[in-house]
């Protein structure tokens, strides 16, 4: 337990405080913040709170300072935990992973960078050239993902629009031989769309401001984001990002990662091509509907290698086939003219991403490794989500952003807050069970079989004929009226809040958040007409071709129904969630300090808010009340025997407990452990820490005895 700063910091493990209370916790929490101390722990959890400015702790000289350290002997940070991690990696061979969460704005994404940047710092001492370069594609890789998959919401300049696990693998050394991306479903609609004050991804903006001239003529642009139907809502809209600075960083990036340069063509030409496309407009004259602007195609097919007259026809027809078999062109009415444009431009961008993050993981994918050459091939995981959200309006996304951290903290609290008394009781140690809020009611209403606003929502998609958002919502209120998570104007007719036909409210773990149906199956079919798939695929363009290999087949054989997004998403999270249960986890947990970004306001309430669905009180009882480590006894015997004259070289006692016994009775450490049927448990690291010195110790007189014992000399 931490207790390296003066006291007048607070107590650097809330397992200090002299009483578990709210207010207690509060209180330390607030004075740290005050005192510019923003990281705590609980044990090994480390509660970080946004200090909305620039802090001088994470330089080379606090690299140093927590290399190879243990947690207790320097105050908390981020790169404790990140050392700890690395160590079990290292010591133990086992695989950990670090899960960063909180809600948007909390800092998770900037401490997933300093975790990044601690783990390349330590690692590779001796400077070999391909650890080397695995290193700096793994943090270049942050700065290119960041501009295509983050944006400015109303809650956070920066904010990830979409979900971040990455693998780092290690060889036996400990140094990185390679990683691994996924990514989760992108926040796409907000490449046509955005709220009120938002702006489309940075990577727009970043061309538009930081293109040179003659780039920007190439590719048709101006620039001026205001031009372009797409990025005119945040156009005026300021952020704290440098656009241009940025635009340069990220080009920088993508050659260090290694794209080619007809790669990096490619992604430009697709922005842009973008940007033109959400500037085509229909008119219509009686029925048939036309384009208005034939140049903006004309440069369209030019970015996508593509004919003009297919992007006309793809904008303007679909082709279809009867039942018959037989295929016919059917002519768009002006909203299908716009639905499938929206959609053609969102499919563009979202493979554009995926296809970057494919790219990179081909590059730092781990090659030629033999575990019989190279030992075992160990893995640290970062995790940085999209924090929970709240908005005025909240749509599809924000459902689908909320259910996955509803699952991650699930994953909290059976790691955390379940298991571990689950252990006490099977070990037969004395426990007072501590309560505490067991979301997996939410995570049913969100995705049981069925039953389920995922299966609900299914149902309606697959459902021929005319179903729409509003019949949907109707069938969730009769599936879910007993549900006490789940409500909706019809069934609380006197909640003026919400609307009869559109809204329905859940209550999540972090608050209640009223979500508009509006929508939501179409983003749920996630439709895009076929012949935009072709007109891809069909691009001379080799790189914008790959993007799209299921534009191949032709009309007649695209016969099976494509997933929805809802069950893609359902079955990545769940896939997400069982990768992270196999590994050691250590646990970061931002908390948002206020609203207005200030480095000095400490909102009281909205602080308690998250202390108490983050469940960080409860944390601290189940681990004040618990034991910092365990271990079986024969393993603990062998580690420590050294240490007691009645254990070293052997024991005389009847069983390893016994013997064990004596270990930690000579110490006089009787108070601090726990005898459970199978393992020994100690409170607090700090009598680890002495057993080990001690061990530490008595290493090189045992290796200098054993030499002189096989050189004979004893
Ligand atoms: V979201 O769920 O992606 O919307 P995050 O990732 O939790 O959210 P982020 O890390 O982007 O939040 O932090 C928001 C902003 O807070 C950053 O852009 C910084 O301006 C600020 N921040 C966060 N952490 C730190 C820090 N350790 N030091 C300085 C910070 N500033
Ligand atoms: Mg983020």
């Amino acid at each position: 337990m931490a207790e390296l700063e003066g006291l007048e910091f607070g107590k650097s493990d809330f397992v200090l405080l002299d009483e578990v209370t709210m207010e207690q916790f509060m209180e330390n929490l607030k004075l740290r913040f005050e005192k510019g101390r923003i990281y705590t722990y609980i044990g090994e959890v480390v509660v970080s709170v946004n200090p909305y400015r620039e802090m001088d702790i994470y330089g080379k000289d606090a690299i140093d300072a927590y290399r190879g350290r243990e947690l207790y002997e320097n105050p908390p940070h981020l790169y404790a935990v990140s050392d700890a991690a690395y160590k079990a990696m290292k010591r133990r061979a086992k695989d950990t992973c670090i899960v960063i969460s909180g809600e948007s704005g909390a800092g998770k994404t900037e401490a997933s960078k300093y975790i990044m940047q601690y783990i390349a710092a330590i690692t590779n001492p001796s400077q070999r050239a391909e650890v080397e370069s695995v290193k700096n594609v793994l943090l270049k890789s942050n700065c290119v993902l960041e501009a295509f998959g983050n944006a400015k919401t109303n809650r956070n300049d920066n904010s990830s629009r979409f979900g971040k696990y990455m693998d780092i693998n290690f060889n036996f050394n400990g140094d990185p031989t390679g990683g691994h991306i996924n990514n989760y479903l992108l926040e796409k609609s907000r490449v046509v769309q955005q709220q009120e004050g938002e702006r489309n991804f940075h990577s727009f903006y970043q061309l538009l401001r930081g293109g040179c001239e003659e780039t920007l003529k190439l590719l048709h642009l101006e620039n001026d984001a205001a031009l372009y139907t797409y990025t005119r809502e945040g156009a005026a809209t300021a952020t704290s990002n440098n656009d241009r600075s940025s635009h340069k960083a990220v080009m920088s990036a993508l050659e260090v990662i290694g794209f080619s340069k007809e790669e990096i063509t490619t992604i430009y030409q697709i922005l842009a091509a973008i940007l033109l496309l959400g500037n085509v407009e229909f008119g219509s004259e009686g029925e048939s509907v036309q384009i208005l602007g034939q140049d903006t195609v004309n440069h369209i097919s030019e970015l996508t290698a593509t004919d003009p007259d297919s992007v006309a026809k793809g904008l303007l027809f679909r082709t279809v086939a009867t039942g018959g078999g037989e295929v016919i062109e059917k002519g768009h009415t002006e909203k299908d003219a716009c639905f499938g444009r929206d959609a053609f431009a969102k499919a563009l961008y979202e493979r554009l991403f995926g296809w970057i993050v494919s790219r990179i993981n081909s590059i730092i994918e781990v090659k030629n490794y033999n575990p019989v050459l190279h030992g075992k091939n160990t893995v640290i995981g970062v995790l940085d989500i999209y924090g929970f959200e709240i908005f005025d309006n909240n749509s599809f996304e924000q459902f689908c952003i909320n259910y996955c951290n509803e699952k991650l903290q699930q994953l909290f609290i059976e790691l955390i807050l379940q298991q571990e008394q689950e252990e006490y009781q099977r070990e037969g140690i004395t426990w007072q069970h501590i309560d505490y809020f067991n979301n997996q009611i939410i995570v049913d209403l969100v995705e049981q079989q069925h039953k389920g606003i995922l299966s609900i929502l299914d149902e309606a998609c697959l459902t021929v004929g005319k179903v729409t958002d509003t019949v949907c919502l109707d069938s969730m209120d009769t599936k879910l009226a007993q549900h006490p998570h789940y409500t909706s104007r019809k069934l609380s007719p006197t909640d003026k809040t919400m609307d009869f036909q559109k809204h329905f409210r859940i209550r999540h773990y972090a608050g209640d958040v009223t979500y508009s149906v509006d929508g939501f199956l179409d983003k749920n079919k996630d439709l895009l007409f076929q012949d935009f798939k072709r007109l891809m695929y069909n691009s001379s363009n080799p790189v914008l071709k790959e993007m799209w290999p299921d534009g191949q087949l032709s009309i007649t054989e695209v016969t099976k129904r494509p997933l929805t997004a809802a069950t893609l998403f359902k079955t990545s999270i769940v896939a997400l969630v069982d990768k992270l249960a196999c590994k050691e986890p250590y646990y970061v947990r931002c908390i948002k300090p206020n609203e207005m970004k200030s480095p000095v306001l400490f909102d009281d309430a909205r602080c308690q808010h998250q202390v108490a669905y983050l469940g960080l009180l409860e944390n601290v009882m189940v681990r004040r009340a618990g034991f910092a480590y365990r271990q079986q006894y024969p393993r603990f015997l062998q580690r420590y025997k050294m240490t007691c004259e009645y254990t070293w070289p052997n024991h005389l006692m009847a069983t390893d407990r016994e013997a064990v016994e004596a270990i930690i009775t000579q110490h006089g450490f009787q108070g601090d452990v726990a005898y459970g049927q199978t393992k020994l448990f100690v409170r607090t690291p700090r009598t680890l820490f002495t057993l080990e010195q001690e061990r530490a110790a008595l290493v090189p007189i045992l290796v200098l005895f054993l030499q002189k014992v096989w050189r004979g000399a004893l």
